[in-house]
């Protein structure tokens, strides 16, 4: 059974500064999303999950399980963890509903970084400004366990195609601008996150460590996004028409499921 002992970051302990230095950069460093009791507990809860869970690829880059907090009540309590959904709602400044959620783990020596990408051009939304995504360390992930690196506002480049996140020339050969910028790498302790906005663009180290790295990360959407009819995993077989809210049980608002 787990002790709750309280966040060091909550939406009331947030600053002007974090939120500020989040819609300037396109992402922020928040410590203590959840206490460390939470976050040991919800990296067993994560490893006992990907055990058996199916995942959508298990290649070098990583293991990638997607929507676990439709299969899994432990995995649902991190995803609809009220602290993750109101600071990313005090930090975009809108409504937001969750689109989907992962548990990404690098194993150990797993010899290949994510590569840099925008996560926002794979998504089939019309009408989302403020794409948010949580990423929790639920180990310590220093730099040499594979933790994100940022290119501060890159997040206004809504004009770029998807790009490739195994091709480290992907994001550079349709925008080399972005190649000369520089870049913020944030390795994080185990209960720490950062959220990024859905165009700011982003990279992880390789895992050079003998323990898997494990993050698992919740990603919002505008609570008003429509659906595109682009192909995606997570709308597949949904019934959204085109231009339809993607609402519903697929996707709670953070207002209603904080509130309970
Ligand atoms: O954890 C990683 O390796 C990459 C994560 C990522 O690209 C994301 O959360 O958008």
């Amino acid at each position: 059974m787990m002790t709750t002992t309280t966040a060091q970051t909550t939406a009331e302990t947030l600053t002007d500064e974090q939120i500020a230095a989040y819609r300037t950069q396109g992402f922020v460093h928040i410590p203590g999303i959840l206490s460390p009791e939470e976050a040991a507990h919800f990296h067993e809860v994560a490893q006992d999950f990907a055990k058996g869970g199916p995942a959508l690829s298990n290649q070098a880059i990583f293991q990638q399980l997607v929507n676990v907090w439709r299969q899994d009540e432990g995995m649902k309590a991190l995803t609809l963890h009220p602290n993750i959904g109101t600071v990313a709602e005090k930090l975009a400044g809108v409504p937001l509903r969750i689109w989907h959620d992962q548990i990404l783990i690098k194993k150990p020596h797993n010899g290949a970084p994510t590569e840099w990408h925008q996560d926002q051009p794979y998504w089939p939304h019309l009408e989302s400004v403020q794409p948010i995504s949580c990423w929790i360390a639920l180990c310590d992930v220093p730099v040499e366990r594979g933790c994100m690196t940022f290119i501060p506002g890159s997040q206004v480049r809504t004009d770029l195609r998807a790009q490739n996140l195994s091709d480290p020339d992907s994001l550079f050969s349709i925008c080399p601008e972005l190649k000369w910028e520089a870049r913020v790498t944030v390795p994080l302790k185990a209960g720490d996150c950062t959220f990024h906005h859905g165009r700011c663009a982003h990279m992880a180290t390789p895992n050079f460590t003998d323990d898997p790295r494990i993050a698992h990360v919740v990603i919002f959407m505008d609570a008003a996004t429509k659906f595109s009819g682009a192909p995606h995993v997570v709308t597949q077989n949904a019934g959204f028409a085109v231009g339809e809210p993607l609402s519903g049980e697929l996707f709670p608002q953070v207002a209603e499921y904080a509130a309970e």
